[in-house]
C-alpha cells in the first residue's frame, strides 16, 4: 500500500499547497524566502511536510504567566510548533462548576499527535489525556466526585515529542451541575 498511497497523500499535499500559495501569496514568499521549508523536507526529521499555519497564534503563551485566557464555548485556534512549543490557557472556576476541556486536530496517523493536560495555579498536573486519536478531552464534574475547587486552572498542550507540530483548537465548556435530587 505505501507506494500508491504515499503518491497520492504527496500529490493531495501539493494541491493543498498550491491553494494556500494562491490564496495567500504573501504567505508563499514567505515560505520561499525564509524558513528553507520550500524545498525542504530535507529536515530529515521526518515531520517536515506539514507545517502549522498557527504558528504566531497567542505567543508567546509557553508559561502560567503568559497563558492565554480561554472562555467557554469560545473554541481558539493555535498550534504546537518546532522547539517544544507549550501553549497554555488559563480559566477560572468557581468551585460549583463542571469543566469539560477539549482539543481537536488531525493527528497524520500519530504522527503529529498532540497531548494535554490539566494543571492548577501552581503548575502541578491534575490530570492528563495523551491518547492516540484526533481529540484529547478531560472531564472535571461533580458527578465524577471530580469537581474543581474554586480557582484557577490552565489547560496545557503540547506534542507528544519535542519534533511535533500541528495546528489544533482548544475550548471550554462549563456547565452547572443540577441540584441533587433534580
Ligand atoms: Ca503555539
Ligand atoms: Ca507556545
Ligand atoms: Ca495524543
Amino acid at each position: 500500500m505505501p507506494a500508491a498511497t504515499l503518491a497520492v497523500a504527496l500529490l493531495l499535499g501539493a494541491g493543498c499547497s498550491l491553494l494556500l500559495d494562491f490564496d495567500e501569496p504573501s504567505a508563499d514568499d514567505e515560505t520561499t524566502a525564509g524558513d528553507g521549508d520550500g524545498d525542504g523536507d530535507g529536515d530529515g526529521d521526518g515531520d517536515g511536510e506539514f507545517v502549522p499555519v498557527n504558528c504566531e497564534a497567542f505567543e508567546p503563551n509557553d508559561e502560567r504567566t503568559t497563558a492565554t485566557p480561554i472562555v467557554p464555548d469560545t473554541p481558539l485556534a493555535a498550534a504546537i510548533c518546532p522547539g517544544g512549543d507549550t501553549d497554555l490557557f488559563s480559566f477560572a472556576v468557581d468551585g460549583n462548576q463542571d469543566v469539560v476541556l477539549t482539543v481537536t486536530f488531525d493527528s497524520r496517523d500519530g504522527s503529529a499527535d498532540i497531548d494535554i493536560a490539566l494543571l492548577d495555579a501552581e503548575g502541578n498536573v491534575l490530570e492528563r489525556s495523551n491518547g492516540f486519536e484526533n481529540i484529547e478531552t478531560i472531564a472535571r464534574n461533580q458527578a465524577g466526585g471530580t469537581l474543581l475547587a474554586a480557582g484557577t486552572y490552565f489547560l496545557s498542550v503540547a506534542g507528544f515529542t519535542p519534533l511535533t507540530q500541528n495546528d489544533f483548537e482548544a475550548s471550554l465548556a462549563v456547565s452547572v451541575p443540577p441540584p441533587p435530587g433534580m
